[in-house]
């Protein structure tokens, strides 16, 4: 049994992180930057260590300042919350080089998932449905127009390393391919240094359907169903729920099994999201993340478990408390992240929140590391609350997401709070009747960039 688990994160998953070590008896230490000494995870934690400057490259993602901070406190298990060092296989090695624990897979499977190209290869090999495409990767334009000529146009050029959208060209003809393709190796080459690029049927509109899956690391692994996150601005999700509103029952069945059948055959460890385009009653595997997601207290609210417990078990030998059987369905749930910005430009907004009330009640969930007279640091990401909803159904937590945002008050800074309401008042927002592009199209028509 652990005694002891490091949060290598800050904010509102830090101290996610920080509450299930405390329900289990398990001690935590935060970390911190100069920049979040006054911090509310470094207040909740048991210990708090600083590891350095403001920039996350000189703490938050420092290998030696965290190993030594496990070093310094006696901390046998590091939880590496989300972003920052959740999905680095090279820390993932230094961790078990020092004799502690990652609470997370392992570094081959991070590996493995992280080149976009070995993880489709991968997918395919266990059975996962995927986009039509090349075999791995194109090298030339000929090449280029070969597999798009047996896969038909339009189609999309994507970086291996890719990711949040950068290094993705669209091509709708064979003139168009070659400056797609020399774009997104250029593109490629500038941002991750690796230019390989790969090709696909481009899906003109899709939903973002993501399974949650969950492994024992001993050939036991389950699905806890989808979550629909098509509601995105420039690649980040703004709304998440669960279930999909679109998804039957019979076709979350199959997909799940599928995933499930496929981690579990890999020895898959602890939490993972496999991420598919749903078009048509199909779905079409992209990519898969090996961390736990900034929305995964939709997929916890609708089963009624908490998942960074099993997360804390399963890497510390312990079995998952659940079998398959045991994950029903109960209702909806529906998340919406409040970022310090300002609208219409969503421009970032740090500074000092002079009142904070969150919201309470039946269903009605808030993570957020905000306190009154707190500094929003300009270093980091926006994100300051998830504002998580229940209901028996979707119209249940439609209502109750409403007076739950009537209820929250956070002032002093420009929030994401007021698109939200704008939002629930849309008749598509209210039916489900959106697809990856719905959000983008409705903010040029109702808050158009200033510029
Ligand atoms: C696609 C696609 C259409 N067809 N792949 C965007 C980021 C990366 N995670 C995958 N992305 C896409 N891949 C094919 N074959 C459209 C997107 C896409 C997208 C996907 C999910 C959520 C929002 C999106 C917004 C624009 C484009």
């Amino acid at each position: 049994m652990f005694e002891k688990i490091l949060i290598a994160n800050r904010g509102e998953i830090a101290l996610r992180v920080i509450r299930a070590c405390r329900e289990m008896g398990i001690q935590s230490v935060a970390v911190h930057s100069t920049a979040d000494s006054d911090a509310m995870h470094v207040r909740m934690a048991d210990e708090a260590v600083c590891i350095g400057p403001p920039p996350s490259s000189q703490s938050y993602l420092s290998f030696p300042a965290i190993i030594s901070a496990c070093e310094i406190t006696g901390a046998q298990a590091i939880h590496p919350g989300y972003g920052f060092l959740s999905e680095n296989a090279n820390f993932v090695q230094i961790v078990e080089d020092h004799d502690l624990t990652f609470i997370g897979p392992t570094a081959e499977h991070i590996r493995i998932m992280g080149d976009k190209i070995t993880a489709k290869d991968t997918a395919k090999r266990l059975g996962i449905p995927c986009v039509p495409g090349s075999d791995g990767g194109v090298a030339t334009v000929e090449d280029a127009r070969k597999v798009a000529a047996e896969i038909g146009y339009p189609v999309i050029i994507k970086a291996t390393a890719g990711g949040g959208g950068r290094g993705m060209k669209q091509a709708r003809n064979d003139t168009e391919i070659e400056n797609a393709f020399r774009t997104a190796r250029s593109e490629a080459k500038s941002a991750f240094g690796n230019d390989e690029v790969y090709i696909e049927k481009y899906l003109q509109t899709p939903r973002h359907i993501e399974i949650q899956v969950f492994g024992d690391g001993k050939g036991n692994a389950v699905h806890l169903a989808e979550r629909d996150c098509s509601l995105q601005r420039r690649h980040q999700k703004v709304l998440e729920e669960a279930p999909g509103p679109v998804i039957t029952p019979e076709q979350r069945a199959r997909i799940g099994k599928i995933c499930a059948d496929a981690v579990a055959s890999i020895n898959y460890i602890g939490a993972g999201t496999i991420e598919f385009l749903f078009e048509d009653g199909e779905f079409y595997f992209i990519e898969m993340n090996t961390r736990l997601q900034v929305e995964h207290p939709v997929t916890e609210a609708i089963f009624g478990i908490d998942l960074v417990r099993e997360q804390i078990r399963v890497a510390e030998g312990l079995p998952m408390s659940f079998t398959q059987d045991d994950l029903v369905i109960n209702g909806h749930a529906i998340e919406v992240r409040i970022n310090a910005e300002k609208l219409p430009n969503f421009a970032p907004s740090p500074g000092r929140i002079s009142q904070y009330h969150a919201p309470g009640g039946l269903g009605v969930r808030m993570d957020s590391a905000l306190y009154d007279g707190y500094s929003i640091p300009p270093y980091y990401d926006s994100l300051i609350g998830k504002l998580i909803v229940h209901g028996r159904d979707r119209n249940e937590a439609l209502a109750r997401l409403n007076r739950a945002l009537g209820e929250l008050i956070v002032d002093g800074v420009d929030t994401t709070i007021p698109l939200f309401h704008q939002l629930l008042a849309e008749a598509d927002i209210q039916s489900g009747s959106y697809n990856i592009h719905w959000l983008e199209k409705w903010l040029d028509r109702n808050l158009p960039p200033k510029p």
